[in-house]
């Protein structure tokens, strides 16, 4: 290998984070200790999922959490993994996690940001060697906040920053800010670094892929039967692609394009999905990248405010044109 062709000019989350920080004149350098705390939760986060197998850490813990699913021990692990770098990072007053009733509320009076999170998600594929995901979002809070449900309670359009980091063949963490383009890294696992690998991900405008649970199908509404039922019978007929890991298959969507969904149905009326740590995160990333987020009143995602912190709703995101033939056949519906 020639010298020339080797990068010695890599731009790391770190120094990444750091420009940022510049560009941003009033910034404190809060946000950034505190995105360094996420990364230190991501690292860890994935070198137990690669060593899982090898330390007893597959299946169920034995307990299981609010929403009912059974806890497996890597679920368990990633959660205190994940607690604990927000509770050191003396930056975050209150956190949400899909494996916690209640919002914890850190003793820091100063702290300014709320960080929601689903530390694994996906976890059904863990012990199959499946890509699983951290989704995370981050509100800021007003001056003196108490880490109140009101102060949690916000539509994704108050998110100043989210993204998820995906476990796979390499760890690749998704980052976007308020109004930013989305930036893709990936996990040098050698150097211990994320690596910015993917910079202002646009992502492209239609393909025929879609990605839903179509064991479902009985219980959808009308006019997701029909909408399927159109990609099948197109001159081109859609592919299917279905991980059953929302980062996975949200991240494969991103790159490829296409449409991934979890829709409300007669079993689940209010979807399956979280709200403020699953829809609106992903919903921020993909208008971020191009595309549109909706739920299953066609209503935005991102202005949709959930009235308990684990709510759910139904989801479709993903290509700009994709997603609107599914707006438009439910319009026609009425
Ligand atoms: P989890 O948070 O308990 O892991 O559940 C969320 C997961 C998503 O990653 C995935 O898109 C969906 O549930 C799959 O659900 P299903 O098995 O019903 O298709
Ligand atoms: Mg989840």
């Amino acid at each position: 290998v020639g010298s020339e062709k080797i990068n010695t000019d890599i731009v790391t989350l770190t120094r990444f984070l750091n420009e940022e920080q510049t560009k941003h004149k009033e910034a404190t350098g809060d946000f950034t200790l505190l995105c360094h705390a996420l990364q230190f939760s991501f690292k860890s986060i994935a070198y137990y999922i690669r060593r899982a197998s090898l330390i007893n850490l597959s299946g169920l813990a034995g307990s299981s959490n609010v929403t009912g699913d059974d806890q497996k021990k890597l679920d368990v692990i990633g959660n205190d993994i994940f607690i604990a770098a927000m509770r050191s990072s003396g930056r975050v007053r209150v956190l949400v996690s899909e494996e916690e009733e209640e919002a914890i509320v850190f003793d820091a009076k100063d702290a300014r940001y709320a960080v929601l999170c689903d530390p694994i998600d996906g976890s059904s594929n863990l012990d199959a060697g499946v890509s699983v995901g951290t989704i995370f979002g981050i509100f800021k809070l007003p001056e003196g906040a108490k880490g109140t449900k009101e102060d949690l309670l916000k539509p994704g359009t108050e998110l100043v920053s989210a993204g998820f980091t995906m476990y796979g063949a390499s760890a690749q963490l998704v980052l976007t800010m308020k109004d930013g383009p989305v930036n893709g890294f990936t996990m040098d696992n050698a150097l211990g670094e994320f690596i910015l690998t993917h910079p202002d991900m646009q992502m492209p405008k239609h393909r025929g892929i879609y990605s839903v649970n179509e064991g479902n199908s009985k219980y959808w509404d009308e006019p997701v039967k029909e909408w399927v039922e159109s990609l099948k019978q197109a001159e081109k007929p859609y592919s299917a692609r279905y991980i059953g890991s929302m980062v996975a298959d949200a991240y494969r969507t991103l790159l490829y394009g296409g449409i991934f969904a979890y829709p409300a149905d007669k079993k689940s009326p209010k979807g399956k999905l979280r709200i403020l740590y699953e829809c609106a995160p992903m919903a921020m990333v993909f208008e971020n990248a191009g595309g549109q987020a909706v739920n299953s009143k066609m209503a935005r995602m991102m202005e949709v405010i959930p009235e308990q912190i684990h709510d759910r709703s139904g989801i479709f995101m993903g290509s700009y044109d994709e997603v609107q033939k599914v707006i438009d056949i439910h319009k026609k519906h009425g």
